[in-house]
């Protein structure tokens, strides 16, 4: 790693009485915990002279201002592209957007992209999805402080598939991206140039995000601890950064790239008229052959490639997408906090209580520490409400039919070779590389660790050149269980290092009772942290998530960066089953995917190649407020 310097970002969490212990003895994770991490700080790549790119292009973050709603400009953090070299079609202005530009690569093509930070905060950039060497990938540790800028250089391995890019700041991605740094990247290649698919004006990207607005047009971002929690909803959907948003199209066939944008929101998209969604391509590209589904589920940081008829529709006539009704995705006192049913306080006086913090903590069943949070539980929940529920019934984006014509091509019936991998190919066949999701107030985290640079567990060691088997589970809760031990035992032959931590007793006082959880009373605290034999390596003071997971038992869009990998199982608990069967035909696992969506009580297994690049890759939840407190590891290919 490159010459370290302190760029600390202090957390609120440091102000719960961990500020008195001397920094160097503490492990790394615990040091996250606390908001007491340092992140090194990488030197910017420069242009290397023997690459010789095939397009090259600036992009500048920069603050902006864009007109969303009628009356005001809305002030926002943009992508603002030139390009240097290459194609006119490489880089196009999305009119009227805070979205970056919409960039158009080749599989083979070499890219350079100078990536400038005008913004007043540190940046940096991710290009998600796409398969680029550790340097390239915008890790967190090369964030540009304002003026400085870093080189991308790499040559586009992916097949034909649509990539996000995004900011990657430690601690702020979330922020970032809310505030406007996104944008698209549709990659071609000859496989699906063959195919002849809607292009030009019959393709149309479809960035969905929701927002929230002040009475001056300004965005509203995490106002409180509820909004960290199950990540930050709008309440107004935009299109490309464009509210109310329709397309008039002739009657015939279109593709539309649809990209799930928002930091937190997970859709249920699914045609008006109970038409089939006809999907040709996920995350990573082109089906084998299109898939008919009544909806599509669609997690943060997911892409969908649908193929849209609108063949045979009359002039004048209309469809709309919609997101349709779903349960379960998050715990069910938020899931009713947000639809506005629990705006009486009647129930909520364990929460109040916890605006002085010592109450709520004792309710945990002796938590040390003090009140630090109570205060930020202290406001009605009325704010907690939203006008837009998650799961409930809302239009996406309106299609007219404005112009008839004869000419439509039709869907073709294969797209796409894609070669199933199968668990006998992977490197650990019976030793699954384990994803444990824990879930507790203020701690969503993986493998029961924050997210801490360089703080490998023995199991986030990859051996490269390999096909590995991954494991992404709920650690605590949904299958009932209390503390880690239930996840150990399920699958305790994935190697760990449980140790007992002398912070464990800490922790917990900042984690309960800082944060003053009185509605938490009848949760459970297993306050003994023994380490778990054969566990995940979450020992060390996480004891008292196992009462709360199956409170707090939510859903999570999990993005593994590098190689696309392939979905093989999901297995569901059967308490969950009938949320479940609110969303499980929306899933779709035959193609090349990068995010996936983990309900509660699910357990996920995939197939990922690690057999390109060596080196750190991050590991994270795509709800980007579970992202920036910590929801995130890193796995060392070596
Ligand atoms: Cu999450």
């Amino acid at each position: 790693m490159q010459a370290l310097f302190n760029r600390s970002r202090r957390r609120f969490l440091c102000q719960a009485g961990a500020g008195v212990l001397a920094y160097a003895g503490i492990p790394a994770w615990l040091r996250a915990m606390e908001g007491m991490m340092t992140m090194p700080k990488g030197t910017p790549n420069k242009a290397s002279p023997s690459f010789n790119p095939d397009i090259e292009l600036e992009l500048i973050c920069r603050p902006g201002t864009v007109s969303i709603l009628p009356g005001q400009a809305t002030r926002v953090q943009q992508y603002v592209g030139r390009l240097m070299k290459g194609p006119e079609q490489s880089l196009t202005e999305i009119p009227g957007s805070y979205l970056g530009p919409l960039m158009r690569f080749q599989t083979g093509q070499k890219i350079r992209i100078h990536l400038r930070n005008e913004l007043d905060e540190p940046t940096i950039t991710h290009w998600h999805g796409l398969n680029v060497p550790a340097l390239m990938d915008g890790h967190p540790m090369y964030a540009l402080d304002k003026g400085e800028t870093f080189v991308y250089e790499f040559e586009i391995r992916n097949r034909a598939s649509m990539i996000l890019y995004h900011p990657h700041t430690h601690g702020i991605t979330g922020k970032q991206v809310y505030h406007g740094l996104a944008g698209g990247i549709l990659l071609a290649d000859p496989e699906e140039q063959k195919l002849e698919l809607p292009a030009g004006e019959y393709e149309i990207p479809i960035v969905i995000q929701d927002r929230l607005f002040d009475e001056q047009n300004q965005l509203i971002y995490v106002r409180h601890m509820h909004d960290r929690m199950i990540g930050f909803h709008g309440d107004r959907i935009l299109i490309n950064g464009r509210p109310d948003f329709s397309i008039d199209v002739a009657s015939r066939a279109y593709r539309l790239r649809i990209l799930n944008g928002s930091n937190a929101r997970i859709y249920k998209l699914a045609w008006d008229d109970g038409s089939h969604m006809v999907v040709i391509g996920v995350d990573g590209g082109l089906l084998e052959a299109p898939v008919h589904k009544p909806y599509v589920m669609l997690g943060p940081g997911e892409r969908i490639d649908v193929w849209a008829d609108f063949t045979g529709r009359a002039v004048g006539s209309q469809l709309v997408m919609r997101s349709r009704p779903f349960t379960g995705v998050l715990p069910e006192m938020a899931e009713r906090m947000m639809g506005g049913e629990m705006g009486g306080m009647g129930m909520m006086g364990g929460m109040r209580h916890g605006g002085e913090g010592k109450e709520g903590g004792q309710a945990m069943g002796g938590m040390h520490g003090g009140g630090g949070m109570g205060g930020m539980m202290g406001h009605g929940m009325g704010m907690m409400s939203n006008k837009l529920p998650l799961g409930s019934d809302y239009p996406i984006f309106t299609v007219r039919v404005t112009r008839q014509v004869s000419d439509s091509p039709s869907l073709p019936t294969r797209l796409s070779k894609i070669t199933r991998y199968q668990i006998e190919d992977t490197a650990n066949p019976n030793k699954p590389v384990p994803l444990g999701i824990s879930e507790a107030p203020m701690a969503m985290l993986l493998n029961g660790r924050p997210y801490a640079p360089n703080d490998f567990l023995p199991s986030e060691r990859i051996p490269f050149n390999t096909l590995q088997l991954v494991e992404i589970f709920h650690a605590h809760g949904g299958e009932g269980g209390h503390g880690s031990g239930s996840a150990g035992g399920e699958s305790g032959d994935h190697g760990s290092e449980s140790k007992p931590s002398e912070g464990g007793g800490m922790q917990h006082g900042m984690m309960g009772g800082g944060m003053g959880m009185g509605m938490m009373g009848g949760m459970r605290h297993d306050g003994e942290d023994k380490p778990q034999e054969g566990g995940h390596g979450m020992g060390g003071g996480m004891g008292m998530m196992g009462g709360m997971g199956m409170m707090m038992s939510m859903a999570h869009p999990i993005h593994l960066h590098e190689e696309p990998f392939q979905i093989i199982s999901r297995t569901i608990g059967a308490q969950e089953a009938e949320d479940y069967a609110t969303v499980r035909e929306g899933f779709i696992d035959s193609g090349w995917k990068d995010t996936v969506l983990v309900m509660p009580g699910e357990k996920v297994r995939l197939i990922k190649p690690y057999k390109d690049y060596k080196g750190v890759f991050m590991v994270h939840c795509h709800n980007l407020e579970h992202e920036d407190m910590g929801m995130m590891r890193e796995f060392l290919v070596e």
